[in-house]
């Protein structure tokens, strides 16, 4: 198994992991890019959301309620977040596992800023 976050998924990575349940974990990002990181991902191998397939959609869904549950116990609620999931390489995707960034924590710039 090569991918990053299969291995996160099953511990053989160490992570500060913040959610665990049946289909999806949720960790603090290495290299955080707001005083709030968070990826959200399903512990499903799926490369990225262009790869995503109708058997999937229960999934999808869990990960968006997942970041809302951990914006809201990181304190982002009431201030806001941005949910961003990178799909492709003109995207600046670099780990091929589809994850939901978390961002928060400061006034967010405007995306393409
Ligand atoms: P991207 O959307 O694929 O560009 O995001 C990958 C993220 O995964 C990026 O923010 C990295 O800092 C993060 N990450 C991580 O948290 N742990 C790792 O071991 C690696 C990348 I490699």
């Amino acid at each position: 198994m090569s991918c990053l976050f299969c291995k996160i998924v099953e511990g053989s990575i160490p992570s500060r992991k913040v959610y665990e349940d049946e289909q999806v974990v949720a960790f603090h990002d290495i290299q955080p890019q707001a005083p709030v990181h968070l990826l959200v991902i399903p512990k499903k191998h799926i490369a990225s959301l262009n790869d995503a397939e109708a058997e999937d959609a229960e999934v999808l869904g869990r990960l968006q309620l997942v970041a809302q549950q951990v914006a809201r116990e990181a304190g982002l609620s009431e201030s806001g977040y941005r949910v961003v999931t990178n799909s492709g390489k003109d995207a600046g995707q670099i780990v091929f596992h589809i994850h939901y960034h978390v961002l928060g924590g400061e006034k967010l710039a405007l995306l393409g800023n």
